[in-house]
C-alpha cells in the first residue's frame, strides 16, 4: 500500500563526528589555543563561537575543516551507519544522504564521497546529495542536527527532524519539531509516522 518513504540523512553531526573530530585537530594544530569543550559549544556554527572567543580563532578553526583529511577522518557517531544500512534495507524506504559541503571545494567534496564509500560501501554512492540548499530536495523525513534549515524553497516536503548534538542540546525544541535524542532513540517510529 502507499507510497514509498523517502528519508533525507544529514552526514556532519548526524552520521559522521563533525564536532569531536573539530576538537581534537584544532588542539593538535593549535595546543597553545584557548577552545570551547563540547559542553561548552552553543550555536550551530563553530567559527562563530570559536571568533566570539577571541576574533583571530574564527580563522583558526575554519582552518580544521579546509585542511586535507578533515572530512575522511571523521569518525563515525555511535548506530549511525548500523542505522542507514538498515532503513535502506527496509521495504519501501529510499535513504539518501543529504549533505552541505563548504565552499572551499579542495577536499571536502570528495572526502565526503570517500567517507560514503569507506563506511557504507561504495554502492551506496548512488545515495549521496551534496547540496547547499537542502530545502530543494524532496523527501518525507529530513534527519540533521541544524536547527534552522533555510533554502530559497520556503516550504520544503520533508518534516524536519533535530538530531541531538552538543550544540544543540540546550535548546527549547518549537512545539512541532520532533527530535532524534540519538541513533539508539527509536528511528522506527518516526519513519512509521509518515508512512501512508
Ligand atoms: N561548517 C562550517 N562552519 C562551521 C561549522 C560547519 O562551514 O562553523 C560546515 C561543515 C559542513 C557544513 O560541511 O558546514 C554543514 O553541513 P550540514 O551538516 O548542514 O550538511
Amino acid at each position: 500500500s502507499g507510497k514509498r518513504l523517502r528519508v533525507l540523512v544529514d552526514m556532519d553531526g548526524v552520521l559522521a563526528d563533525f564536532e569531536g573530530g573539530f576538537l581534537n585537530k584544532y588542539r593538535a594544530r593549535y595546543p597553545e589555543e584557548p577552545y570551547i569543550a563540547l559542553e561548552d559549544r552553543r550555536g550551530f556554527w563553530v567559527s562563530a563561537q570559536y571568533g566570539q572567543l577571541r576574533s583571530d580563532l574564527c580563522a583558526k578553526a575554519i582552518s580544521i575543516w579546509e585542511s586535507k583529511d578533515f572530512f575522511i577522518d571523521l569518525e563515525p557517531l555511535p548506530g549511525g551507519v548500523e542505522a542507514v544500512k538498515e532503513m535502506a534495507k527496509m521495504d519501501d524506504t529510499d535513504v539518501f544522504i543529504c549533505t552541505s559541503p563548504i565552499k572551499n571545494y579542495r577536499h571536502c567534496p570528495h572526502e565526503k564521497y570517500a567517507w560514503v564509500e569507506k563506511h557504507l560501501g561504495y554502492d551506496f554512492l548512488e545515495q549521496v546529495i551534496l547540496t547547499r540548499d537542502k530545502t530543494l530536495v524532496t523527501g518525507d523525513l529530513l534527519i540533521d542536527d541544524k536547527p534552522d534549515i533555510l533554502g530559497v524553497e520556503p516550504k520544503p516536503t520533508w518534516e524536519h527532524i533535530l538530531f541531538t548534538a552538543c550544540h544543540n542540546k540546550h535548546l527549547p525544541v518549537s512545539s512541532s519539531q520532533r527530535r532524534l535524542l540519538s541513533w539508539s532513540d527509536d528511528w522506527r517510529a518516526i519513519l512509521d509516522s509518515k508512512r501512508q
